[in-house]
C-alpha cells in the first residue's frame, strides 16, 4: 500500500514549537505578511532574518515527539511507500529518525545565496549578513518558501498524490495553499483520505475519515493499525 502524509506545524506543537495560528493570529508575536513575504523582507531584512534566527535557535531546544518517531518507524517498514511531505520548516522528522523528507516550504537549518543561488545546510544567524560559503557575498536569505513563492517538489507530490492509496494529513489546518488541496486532489482520484488532527480544520469535511486528538497520541496508534495491517 502506497501512502502519502502530509503534515504541518500541529505535529510539533507537543515539541513546544508553536503552531502558525495562534489565538491572536499572531504567529511569535508577528503578523505572517510582516515576516513570512518577499515584500517583508525586502522592507525590512533584519526583521524578517531576526524572526527566523530565533526560530532556528529553538530548534536546539526542542526535541521530536512520539508522533515523529511513529512517522521513521513507518517509514523503516514502508520505505518507498511512504512519501512524507511538510509544511514545516523544523527538522524533527529527521531527529525523529525519518530520512526522506520532502519539505515543500523550506527548512530552518539552510540558507540560500541569492548572489550565486547555492543552498547551505546552515545552523548559525542571518542577520549580521554572514558571507556565502561559495561566492563569499552577504546575500544569505532563509530557505523558506514566504507567501507568494512557489513550494518546493510540487511536480513529484502530484506524482505522489496520482499513484498512493491513501492520503494522510496530520496536525494542518487546511489553510494555506496549495497543500490545503492536497486531500481534494486525492479525493478526485478516488484515493482514501484520513485526517488526524486536534481540531477541525478547514477541510476536514473532504476527508472519508477525520479523527481528533493529539498528534503525539493519534499518529503511533495510526502506525500500529498499519503495520498489523488492520488498516491503512
Ligand atoms: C503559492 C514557511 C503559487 C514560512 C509557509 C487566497 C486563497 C487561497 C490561496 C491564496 C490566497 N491568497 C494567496 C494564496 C496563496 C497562499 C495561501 O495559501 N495563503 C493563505 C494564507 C490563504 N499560498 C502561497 O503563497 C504558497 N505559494 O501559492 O504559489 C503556486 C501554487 C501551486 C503551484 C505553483 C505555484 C506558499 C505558501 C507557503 C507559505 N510558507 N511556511 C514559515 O514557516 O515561516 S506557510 C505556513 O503555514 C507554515 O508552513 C505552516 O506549516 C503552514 C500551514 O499552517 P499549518 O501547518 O496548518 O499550521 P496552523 O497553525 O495553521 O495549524 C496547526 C494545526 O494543527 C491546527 O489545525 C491545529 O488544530 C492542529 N494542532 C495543534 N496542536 C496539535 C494539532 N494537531 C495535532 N496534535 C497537536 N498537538
Amino acid at each position: 500500500m502506497r501512502i502519502v502524509v502530509l503534515t504541518g506545524a500541529g505535529i510539533s506543537a507537543e515539541s513546544g514549537l508553536a503552531t502558525f495560528r495562534g489565538e491572536d493570529g499572531l504567529w511569535e508575536g508577528h503578523h505572517p505578511a510582516d515576516v513570512a513575504t518577499p515584500e517583508a523582507f525586502e522592507a525590512n531584512p533584519t526583521l524578517v532574518q531576526r524572526f527566523y534566527d530565533e526560530r532556528r535557535a529553538a530548534l536546539t531546544r526542542v526535541e521530536p515527539n512520539a508522533a515523529h518517531v511513529a512517522l521513521a518507524q513507518l517509514e523503516s517498514a514502508l520505505g518507498n511507500d511512504l512519501y512524507l511531505v511538510t509544511q514545516n520548516i523544523d527538522d524533527l522528522h529527521e531527529r525523529g529518525g525519518s530520512e526522506r523528507v520532502h519539505h515543500m516550504h523550506g527548512r530552518l537549518r539552510a540558507a540560500w545565496c541569492l548572489a550565486c543561488n547555492e543552498r547551505h545546510v546552515w545552523e548559525e544567524a542571518l542577520t549580521d549578513g554572514p558571507p556565502c560559503p561559495s561566492c563569499h557575498s552577504s546575500m544569505l536569505r532563509p530557505d523558506i518558501v514566504w507567501f507568494g513563492e512557489v513550494p518546493y517538489g510540487m511536480e513529484s507530490i502530484d506524482q505522489e498524490l496520482a499513484d498512493c492509496d491513501l492520503f494522510v494529513s496530520i496536525g494542518t489546518s487546511g489553510v494555506v495553499y496549495p497543500a490545503a488541496a492536497f486531500v481534494h486532489y486525492a479525493i478526485g482520484n478516488g484515493k482514501r483520505t484520513l485526517e488526524l488532527n486536534l481540531e477541525t480544520s478547514d477541510t476536514t469535511s473532504d476527508f472519508h475519515e477525520s479523527r481528533r486528538g493529539p498528534a503525539s497520541e493519534l499518529v503511533p496508534a495510526w502506525v500500529e493499525e498499519v503495520l498489523s495491517g488492520r488498516s491503512g
